[in-house]
C-alpha cells in the first residue's frame, strides 16, 4: 500500500515525475544560464554526487576550504528543478550561488533542458550509468528517501523501471536522449559511471581536456583522494548525511558505489526478461558495461 505521505507519480508531458520537480516549471523553463554555467545531468543515481564533487574540487577545492568544510554538496551545486517547502528552490540556490563557473545539477531529460543553457552555449557534463546498477541503487534509494514515491518491492520495482514509471521517466529514453543530442551540441561531455569506476584519474584527464582545466599533479591527486568513495561516504558534506528525508537506517545515501552489484539482486528469469526488453530500447550506439 501506498503511503500518504509518499509524493504520488504523475504523467507530465509524456515523463512521469512528481510535484517536486514540476511546481517550479515556470521558473525552471526561464533559468537564465551564464555562458560559463556548467550543468551536470544524470538520470537519478548514475553517479551525480560524485562527479559533482570531482566538479567542485576541479575549480574550487584550493581556492575556499571553508567551502568544502561547511556547505553541503547540495548546496554547492544546486539541483536545479528542486522545490519543496521551506528550503530555497533550486532556482534561487543557483541565482544565489557566489562561484563562477556556476555548478547546477539536474535530472531533467535533454527536452526539457531550459532553453538558454543551449543559447548560452553551457558546457554539460552527463554520467550515464548501466541499466541494472542504476536500477538497483534507484531502489535502495527510493526505499529511504521518503520524498519519493513508494518503491514496492523489487520484483514490482523492475517492471515500472522497464516501463519507465519511476520520477525523471524512463531511463532508456533519458541515456539515449542524451546520446543524440552530443551528435548535434558539441559542448557535451558524455560520461560512464563505470569509466569513472575504473580508472578516475583517465576519466578526469578527459573531463579536464573538455572542459579547459589543466591542474597540477598534487591538485590532481587531491582531487582523486577526496572523490574516494570511501572518503566521500564519511564526509558529511558528501554523503547527504544532513538531509532529513533520507533514513540511512534503512539504506545509506552512499551505499555500495560498485559495479555489477546488480548480480546481487536479479533472478536469472528476471535478468533474463531485462535484457530482452533492453535490446528493444536501447540506442544500439550507446554502449555499457554491466561489469568491468
Ligand atoms: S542522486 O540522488 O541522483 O544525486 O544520486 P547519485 O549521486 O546520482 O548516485 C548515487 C550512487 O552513486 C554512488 N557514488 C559513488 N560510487 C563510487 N564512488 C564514489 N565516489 C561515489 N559517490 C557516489 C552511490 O554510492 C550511489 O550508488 P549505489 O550503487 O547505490 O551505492
Amino acid at each position: 500500500m501506498d503511503s500518504p505521505s509518499r509524493p504520488k507519480l504523475f504523467d507530465f508531458h509524456g515523463v512521469s515525475m512528481i510535484n517536486a520537480f514540476t511546481d517550479n516549471w515556470e521558473a525552471i523553463q526561464n533559468f537564465k544560464a551564464r555562458p560559463d554555467d556548467v550543468l551536470i545531468a544524470t538520470y537519478p543515481k548514475a553517479g551525480t554526487t560524485w562527479i559533482s564533487y570531482v566538479l567542485e574540487l576541479l575549480y574550487f577545492g584550493q581556492m575556499s576550504p571553508d567551502r568544502q568544510n561547511t556547505l553541503p554538496i547540495y548546496e554547492r551545486v544546486p539541483f536545479l528543478e528542486l522545490t519543496c517547502p521551506d528550503i530555497d528552490s533550486g532556482t534561487d540556490l543557483a541565482d544565489k550561488l557566489p562561484t563562477s563557473p556556476r555548478l547546477i545539477k539536474t535530472h531533467l531529460p535533454v527536452q526539457f533542458v531550459p532553453k538558454s543553457f543551449w543559447e548560452q552555449n553551457c558546457r554539460m557534463v552527463y554520467v550515464a550509468r548501466n541499466a541494472k546498477d542504476n536500477m538497483v541503487s534507484y531502489f535502495h534509494f527510493d526505499r529511504m528517501n521518503f520524498a519519493q514515491p513508494e518503491p514496492g518491492d523489487w520484483n514490482s520495482y523492475l517492471q515500472k523501471f522497464l516501463a519507465g514509471k519511476l520520477v525523471f521517466g524512463s531511463w532508456y529514453d533519458h541515456v539515449n536522449g542524451w546520446w543524440k543530442k552530443k551528435q548535434t551540441y558539441s559542448n557535451l561531455h558524455y560520461m560512464f559511471y563505470e569509466d569513472l569506476a575504473e580508472d578516475t584519474g583517465r576519466e578526469i584527464d578527459k573531463l579536464c581536456s573538455f572542459l579547459g582545466l589543466s591542474p597540477s599533479a598534487e591538485e590532481k591527486a587531491r582531487v582523486m583522494s577526496g572523490v574516494k568513495f570511501d572518503n566521500m561516504k564519511n564526509n558529511a558534506m558528501t554523503n547527504y548525511s544532513t538531509d532529513p528525508t533520507m533514513d540511512f537506517k534503512i539504506s545509506p545515501f552512499m551505499r555500495k558505489g560498485k559495479v555489477g552489484d546488480w548480480k546481487n539482486h536479479f533472478t536469472v528469469a528476471q535478468n533474463e526478461e531485462f535484457d530482452e526488453d533492453y535490446k528493444k530500447k536501447i540506442d544500439p550506439t550507446l554502449q555499457f558495461r554491466t561489469e568491468i
